[in-house]
Formats: structure tokens, C-alpha cells, sequence
């Protein structure tokens, strides 16, 4: 097997919704013993501890909660990325989903500097694309596609360095979308895979449809992975819950097509809120299935059926 350099960056954001936890995340994740599992496929991890918040002169907004911290964690994980992406594959041990801002967008310098697409696949309840003026709750992990995308009015933001086409984009898993996202999603054409989709087709399709692009493009591609993809019952850890969510299986499935892949080039593990966990199950589960898309399989394929 392909072994890889892995690299373990610590984002414990946490400032991207009021209800506080997720900056446990980073520390569950370690506990729960991704880099053992991932030695175990003989992968070489390097675990480089936690990104901090840059301190950033950026008055508060009465409508949204925390934009400073967020700016800054935005402008200190846009750096740790793109350094990080010049020495192997970088997992953002999360932290909220605002920090996908940070990462993307250094994930999106390097590759228009080594001159590749990048494409994004967001696995996700939400579809996290309102703008600073569209977000009712004003809770900033509901913003993040929206800011990758180059949408206007993300003015204390560092500047989007090369905005992701929408074509470039999938979003996996989706069943909680608000109007005014549902209404900017239809103007682009980022590829949208609703849990009704699932439900009829299954997710092998439309993943390996999205594949064969980043494929024929030769391009990169960063996982965003929001716990809420997952369905609450398997998943309990997650603040912002939605049931009628993927299952094991398929959550499994999507990590073993992306490993056979070979494209997966960045990871983002995001929503994990460990105060919210039962005995460190969905911490667990993050990381088996974090396995599965290094490479961890039942057998080598093709088995033999009884027909
Ligand atoms: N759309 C809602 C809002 O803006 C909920 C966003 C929740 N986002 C996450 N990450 N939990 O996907 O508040
Ligand atoms: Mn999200
Ligand atoms: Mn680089
Ligand atoms: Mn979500």
C-alpha cells in the first residue's frame, strides 16, 4: 500500500457558534488514537500539536458571534495550511466548521501555486453557505463554503486567494439548508447530493460521478467532514444534530472510494463536540472511519460471492 506523510494540526476552534465544546476536539481525536491507527497502516504520522487564533484588530459585530476570534483563526490556519500542504497530507483535528475557512483557503494558495484544481467535498448536514449578511443565527460555521466560493461580503476576511468553481465543489449529506442559502446554491453549480438522493440512488453514484472529474482534471482534492453528516444515532457528538443522516455503511463506503481514489490530498474533521460524547463513541467512530479512507479495508476487492 501507498504509504503517506501525514501530518496531525490541532484547530481547536470554537468560535463559530455559541454553544461551546468543540475546542476539546483536537485532544478527543488524539485520545480516541487516530495516529496509532493510522501507523498501524503503515502510514508516517507526525502529530505538530495546535494551530492558535491571531490576534487581529477587527471590531466585533453585534450580529455575529465572535467575527475577531473567527478572523483570526481564519488568517492563522490559512498559513499553517499552505506550509503544511509542502510536506504532506495535512488532517485539521476540529474545532468548528469555520475553521474550513482557514484551511481551504490555504489548501487553495498551494494548489494555484503549484499550478492543480482543487476540488471540495463537503460531507454535511448543512450546506454552510450564507454570507456575513445573510446568516440568521450570525453563527460563522454556517459560512464557510459561501467564503471558499469568493462570495461577496466577507469584507475583515483575508481575501479568498483562489476562490473554488462551483463545478469543483460537491456537497454530500445535505438535509437542514435555510432559504437564503437554498436560493444562492441554485445560481451556482455545485453539485448537490440531498439525503432524499441518497434515499433513491444511494451514495455510490454521485460520489464516483464527482471522482472521475477530480480525476479527469488531474486535480487535488480537500475533505471537509462535518460530524453532522453522519446520523445522530451513530453519532451523538455534534451540537447542531439532524436526524435522518447517512449510516455507517454508507459513511464507510464514501471513506473506502475516496481511498481507492488516490485523491484525498487534505482533510478537515470539524463538529466534534466531546462534552456532548457518550464514553468517547463518536470520537471512535471518527477515527475508524478516518481509517477507512487511509486505506483500512475488510478485504482486498474482489471477494468471493456464493453464486
Ligand atoms: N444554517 C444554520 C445557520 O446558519 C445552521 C448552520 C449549522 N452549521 C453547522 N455546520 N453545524 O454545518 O445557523
Ligand atoms: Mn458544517
Ligand atoms: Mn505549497
Ligand atoms: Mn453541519
Amino acid at each position: 500500500m501507498h504509504t503517506r506523510d501525514i501530518l496531525l494540526i490541532g484547530a481547536p476552534v470554537d468560535s463559530g457558534k455559541r454553544r461551546r465544546g468543540c475546542l476539546m476536539g483536537p485532544d478527543a481525536f488524539r485520545v480516541a488514537g487516530l495516529r496509532e491507527a493510522l501507523e498501524g497502516l503503515g502510514h508516517r504520522v507526525t502529530d505538530k500539536g495546535n494551530v492558535a487564533a491571531e490576534a487581529v484588530d477587527v471590531p466585533d459585530d453585534t450580529r455575529l458571534h465572535a467575527l475577531a476570534e473567527t478572523v483570526g483563526w481564519t488568517r492563522s490556519l490559512l498559513r499553517a495550511a499552505e506550509e503544511a500542504m509542502g510536506q504532506g497530507m495535512p488532517i485539521f483535528l476540529g474545532g468548528d466548521h469555520a475553521l474550513s475557512m482557514g484551511t481551504v483557503a490555504g489548501v487553495a494558495a498551494h494548489a494555484a501555486r503549484v499550478g492543480r484544481p482543487l476540488f471540495l467535498l463537503w460531507l454535511d448536514a448543512h450546506s454552510d453557505f450564507h454570507t456575513l449578511e445573510s446568516t440568521e443565527s450570525g453563527n460563522l460555521h454556517g459560512v464557510s463554503v459561501a467564503y471558499l466560493s469568493g462570495r461577496e461580503g466577507f469584507g475583515a476576511f483575508p481575501a479568498m486567494p483562489a476562490p473554488i468553481p462551483g463545478k469543483n465543489v460537491c456537497m454530500i449529506g445535505l438535509r437542514s439548508v435555510d432559504p437564503a442559502e437554498r436560493e444562492a446554491l441554485a445560481a451556482t453549480d455545485i453539485h448537490l447530493v440531498d439525503m432524499r438522493a441518497i434515499d433513491e440512488n444511494g451514495i455510490r453514484a454521485p460520489l464516483a460521478e464527482f471522482l472521475g472529474r477530480v480525476d479527469a482534471a488531474d486535480g487535488l482534492l480537500h475533505v471537509s467532514f462535518d460530524v453532522d453528516f453522519l446520523d445522530p444515532a451513530i453519532a451523538p457528538a455534534v451540537g447542531t444534530t439532524s436526524p435522518g443522516g447517512t449510516t455507517f455503511r454508507e459513511a464507510h463506503l464514501v471513506m473506502e472510494m475516496l481511498f481507492d481514489s488516490g485523491r484525498v490530498t487534505s482533510l478537515d474533521l470539524v463538529e466534534l463536540n466531546p462534552f456532548l460524547d457518550e464514553r468517547g463513541r463518536t470520537a471512535g467512530l471518527m477515527v475508524d472511519l478516518t481509517a477507512s479512507l487511509l486505506g483500512r479495508r475488510i478485504f482486498d476487492r474482489p471477494t468471493r460471492s456464493l453464486a
